[in-house]
């Protein structure tokens, strides 16, 4: 059985989404894009058909998923669209751009009592990462201590504003402290130069680790995210792919993607992949699920907010639904 999914959004990530669907993924068929500009839409659709309105997108009878990669403040509306239409949903981050907006997904699937809803948090599917989280799960870092990210843009996009240093690109790192320690933050700190880029953001959890991250969105040379877990018997840390180092004029130089396409295109093509696996097959959802997107979104607004105050933030969520488990 083919999955016939339907894209919401052919700007950048929904382009690539489009494209993987088409050149990348047995068992998935790209069946029709929505955009605003129909033109961004058809360039992308390949065989499938254009929509102009996302809701007919969604209830078509030829759409079996649904990929949402519109702007953030769209997604979680879209999702509810997708949960009240029974199809499973595979929503770029964040789940919605308000707790609000998120945990009214998590109250549509408590009452549905099925899960429909998968978030793009796709570090989850990337190979460094996941080596990271094996080596900690088989014990050769022993217990962790501190998790160190880097999380460097190049040049911020252009629809980019100082809050979404947290709500829209750090909500990466809130799900990999929560994804590879398995545990939750409870305290975060943010300290930044004047202009507030680049951030420095200390979170505590509630195993007493601590995770630094440096979130800097126009570093200039490239984009760079990097991650280093210090345990009591070790440490282990993502390497940067590269294909080729250049020697030339007394340097070896090795280069930095210029976004987080090129840095992450396995990780999203492995996520679509678990995501029709899922779909066809009934296997288990191995990405994260909507709790997972309701918490990052809610720990992002508190942080927001704290750093508005010029205080800490203390984290807490409700207690997790029991589909969620
Ligand atoms: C972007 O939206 C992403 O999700 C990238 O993974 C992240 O690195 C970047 O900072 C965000 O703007």
């Amino acid at each position: 059985m083919s999955v016939a999914v339907g894209v919401i959004g052919a700007g950048v990530m929904g382009s690539e989404h489009a494209r993987i669907l088409r050149e990348d993924i047995n068992g998935a068929n790209l069946v029709a894009v929505c955009d605003a500009d129909e033109k961004r839409a058809r360039a992308v659709v390949g065989q499938g058909e254009v929509f102009s309105d996302a809701s007919a997108l969604i209830h078509s009878d030829r759409v079996d998923a649904v990929l949402i990669a519109a702007p953030d403040a769209m997604h979680g509306d879209l999702v509810l669209k997708c949960i009240e239409a029974g199809k499973p949903v595979l929503c770029e981050k964040p789940l919605a751009a308000t707790a609000a907006g998120a945990f009214r997904v998590v109250e549509a699937e408590v009452k549905a009592g099925k899960r429909f809803v998968q978030v793009g948090y796709m570090r989850r599917f990337d190979p460094p990462y996941e080596e990271m989280k094996r080596l900690l799960s088989d014990g050769h870092i022993g217990k962790p201590h501190l998790l160190h990210n880097i999380h460097r843009n190049a040049v911020a996009p252009d629809w980019f504003n100082g809050p979404m240093s947290v709500t829209n690109a750090f909500v990466h790192e809130i799900d990999v402290c929560r994804w590879l320690l398995g545990s939750e933050p409870v305290l975060a700190d943010v300290r930044s130069i004047a202009g507030g880029d680049p951030l420095m953001i200390t979170i505590e959890t509630d195993k007493g680790e601590i995770v630094s991250t440096e979130v800097f969105m126009n570093c200039q040379y490239g984009y760079h995210v990097h991650a280093q877990l210090v345990g009591s018997k070790a440490t282990v840390e993502t390497v940067r792919p590269v294909l080729t180092r250049r020697n030339a004029e007394e340097q070896s130089i090795t280069s930095y993607p210029i976004n987080w396409i090129d840095r992450f295109r396995e990780a999203y093509a492995r996520q679509i992949k678990g995501w029709i696996n899922m779909i066809a097959t009934g296997a288990p959802n191995t990405g994260a699920n909507a709790w997972d997107g309701y918490v990052t979104t809610k720990m992002a607004g508190d942080i927001v907010s704290a750093m508005n105050a010029n205080k800490m933030a203390h984290l807490d969520v409700e207690a997790r639904p029991a589909i969620y488990a």
